[in-house]
């Protein structure tokens, strides 16, 4: 008899909606929809309501394969698990004695946000002193931003936007990124008309729907940011009372502002500075203006100095202080999650060197910068990311990964693009089919999810796989014995909150801080309890140096030259999250085709027209793509909205060839929409 069965979507996305998936049988599911979770609300997105498509997806990775011809020719033969990790302890030991144990490099990001499923690797390196990672690929650069002047990582409850006259998107997608903000939104619009302005460099689904859409050139937003700032200064819209009481504002501050016109960002930006000042009254007279900012702005190389500026600005206006005002950048902090005990923190203290994600293709080449008079990477095993198509510089990675002398494991539940350099590629199971909690960046809900179904023919979940191989190299720890929802039980039992069993049968757990604390009336997270202009970046990275006194336009941006005379830009897609659902049949036909989105203009110029081939370019590479033409962005912006794989492109390899490994300031982090390149026609079809 089909049931409806309650699960977490575990993939990477600010939702982290309630599900509701129809268990058929033991192995099948049928439809998922959304659960009635108070932030969700019964809403789930296109891709995962056709959840189905992809855990039932004919080309599931269904046994341990090993690599059989030369790397990167996709041969494999299948072998049994206790093989697999006999050969991958084997490999690890081999490794560790004749490099030492930093040799290892256990690779892994948020393709489940699973707090137990990501956990194990983690601890088995910090256990094993294998080397440990930076984690670049998403939120360095924006949690610098945002902690710099707030000093803590939480926000205002986005179904407080029904109480907003004004709602800014800085910077971000929602439409395709996190299609629940947008019900909020509509939410305010039918209640009391609240107006919506959106910062994007080019008019994305969300703007689409603006009432005010700031195109601004990529990597200027710091600037538009001090001269709407330089507005409300000026014309008596800041709230100087706020400012004394919950903040660092000092006439020097104000001094500076004052230089940050609205003609010096129009220079910046490309924005008009009637439209800057036009935005700046908007805001400055709005008292219960919110804001929500996305990632997307800060993935340039000035993308914390950016986040910095931009959160200065309900402080400036005192926002703060009203329902439905403030602003939204993540939520982290509010769950209070002691998870030292799935990282194995309990038991040990790392010094082991930390490798830079981000710069995978710089490491696996022995970049000096990278490693040192360290030890090469000669073996990694890779979970939860697919870093041949989503790291930057996709041809040094490339390289890097088709090693003779690396060692490459990884743990799938596809033959992504990663999978296929592998010398052993492992089946894992999806949330579906494993046991975990997960906490989210946008709502404040805490939930926990069963199995529904068995595993998939000899898949094996992530904290199983990693506990057995713990076993054969002789690592300890309680972690490693106990199952995936005992885990569950103790991080939540560690973190002060009610047990597994408890919240599962609860459905969800509102984490949600006081109107007082999200809102920051008792005080920043500084120990001033103040909200900084003057940040102290020292704090933060190690790059302080290079950072900003006040908040301000940092000129670190990959800038365009005459050889380089585009700014790319190269954003999320709608049907695909990632790279996860670039499998799926209905998400591959939603999407159609990688695409470079041209002026008209600016193809009128080149002679491009719809549909036509196109090359795009740099130092690092070029690639041909399909055209399509679109206004409603400055012309020399060009987007790609991606992740496909690298084998979608024309040429074999991704829209992340084209993008740098060089990191941001202050503290590193990937700068993805921070790219110059050269656009064009392709004769050669
Ligand atoms: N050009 C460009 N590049 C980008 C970005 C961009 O905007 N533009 N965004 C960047 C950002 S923000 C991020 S976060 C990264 C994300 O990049 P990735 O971390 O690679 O992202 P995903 O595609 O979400 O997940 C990767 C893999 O995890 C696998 N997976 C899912 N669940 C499990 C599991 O339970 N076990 C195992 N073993 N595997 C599992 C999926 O099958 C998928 O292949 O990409 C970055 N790269
Ligand atoms: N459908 C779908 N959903 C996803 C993902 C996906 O790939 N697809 N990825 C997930 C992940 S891992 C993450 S981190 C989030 C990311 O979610 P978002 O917060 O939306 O961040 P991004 O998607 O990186 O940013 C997208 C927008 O940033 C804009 N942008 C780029 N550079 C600039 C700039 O300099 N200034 C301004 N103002 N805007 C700029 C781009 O034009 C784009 O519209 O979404 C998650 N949800
Ligand atoms: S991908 Fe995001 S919007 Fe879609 S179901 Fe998962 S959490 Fe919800
Ligand atoms: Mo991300």
């Amino acid at each position: 008899m089909p049931s409806f069965e309650r699960a977490v979507c575990p993939h990477d996305c600010p939702s982290a909606c309630a599900l509701e998936v129809e268990r058929i049988d033991a192995r099948t599911i049928g439809r998922v929809r959304g659960a009635k979770m108070p932030y969700t609300d019964g809403v789930v997105c296109a891709k995962v309501a056709r959840y189905a498509e992809r855990v039932h997806h004919p080309e599931r990775l269904s046994q341990p394969l090993l690599r059989c011809g030369p790397k990167g020719s996709g041969q494999f033969e299948p072998i049994s698990w206790d093989a697999a990790l006999d050969l991958l302890a084997g490999r690890i030991r081999e490794a560790e004695a004749k490099h030492g144990p930093e040799t290892i490099w256990p690779y892994h990001y948020a393709g489940t946000e699973g707090l137990v499923q990501c956990a194990g690797l983690r601890r088995l390196g910090n256990l094993a002193g294998w080397s440990r990672q930076r984690e670049t690929f998403c939120i360095a650069l924006s949690n610098a931003g945002w902690k710099a002047g707030t000093g803590v990582r939480y926000g205002v409850d986005a179904r407080e936007v029904v109480e907003s006259d004004l709602i800014v998107i800085w910077g971000g997608n929602p439409v395709h990124t996190q299609v629940h903000f947008m019900t909020w939104v509509a939410k305010a619009r039918r209640a009391r008309g609240a107006k919506v302005v959106v910062v994007d460099p080019y008019r994305t689904a969300t703007a689409e729907k603006a009432d005010l859409h700031l195109a601004l050139k990529p990597g200027t937003d710091a600037a538009l940011a001090c001269a709407v700032m330089h507005v409300l200064l000026a014309e008596g819209l800041a709230d100087r009372a706020y400012l004394a009481k919950y903040t660092d504002f000092s006439p020097e501050v104000e001094a500076h502002f004052a230089t940050r016109t609205p003609q010096w960002a129009a220079e910046i930006t490309g924005l008009p500075a009637e439209q800057i000042i036009e935005f700046a009254r908007l805001y400055g007279r709005t008292p219960n203006s919110f804001l929500r900012f996305g990632y997307g702005f800060t993935r340039q190389r000035n993308g914390a100095a950016a986040m910095h500026a931009a959160s200065c600005l309900p402080a400036v206006t005192g926002a703060w202080q009203h329902r439905g005002g403030g602003a939204l950048y993540g939520h982290g902090a509010i769950f209070k999650l002691n998870t030292d005990f799935l990282n194995g923190l309990d038991a040990c203290t790392p010094h082991t060197r930390i490798l830079d994600m981000a710069r995978i293709g710089a490491v696996l080449t022995g970049n000096k910068r990278d490693l040192g008079d360290g030890a090469p990477v000669t073996v990694m095993i890779v979970q939860n990311t697919n870093p041949a198509v989503v790291a930057p510089e996709s041809a040094r990675v490339r390289e890097g990964l088709l090693r003779e002398d690396l060692f490459l494991c990884v743990h799938e539940q596809f033959m992504t693009d990663t999978a296929k350099y592998a010398d052993l590629v492992l089946p894992a199971t999806t949330f579906l089919e494993h046991d975990d909690v997960y906490t989210a960046s946008g709502h404040t809900f805490l939930q926990t999810s069963r199995a529904i179904i068995e595993p998939h023919a000899d898949c094996r979940e992530n904290h199983v796989f990693i506990s057995q191989l713990a076993t054969r190299l002789g690592v300890e720890h309680p972690a490693f014995k106990a199952s995936a929802w005992e885990l569950v039980d103790r991080v939540l039992r560690d973190s002060g909150h009610p047990g597994a069993d408890e919240v599962q049968a609860m459905d969800w757990l509102d984490c949600a801080a006081s109107f007082e604390d999200a809102h920051y009336l008792n005080g920043f997270g500084h120990t001033d309890r103040r909200f900084h202009f003057t940040p102290d970046w020292s704090a933060i990275g190690p790059d302080a140096a290079s950072m900003p006194r006040f908040p301000d336009q940092m000129n670190v941006i990959n800038d365009t030259d005459s050889a380089h005379p585009f700014r790319l830009v190269a954003a999320p897609a709608r049907h695909f999250l990632n790279t996860s659902f670039t499998e799926t049949p209905s998400s591959q036909r939603f999407e159609g085709r990688p695409t470079v989105i041209v002026h008209p203009a600016t193809a009128g110029r080149l002679g491009i027209r719809e549909g036509d081939i196109v090359r795009l370019g740099n130092t690092r590479g070029t690639l041909r793509i399909h055209a399509r033409l679109a206004d409603g962005m400055r012309e020399n912006t060009v987007v790609v909205e991606s992740q496909w794989p690298n084998s979608a492109f024309l040429d074999g390899l991704g829209i992340n060839t084209l993008v740098s490994a060089e990191p941001g300031f202050p503290n590193a982090g990937a700068a993805y929409h921070d790219t110059a390149v050269w656009l064009q026609p392709c004769t050669e079809g």
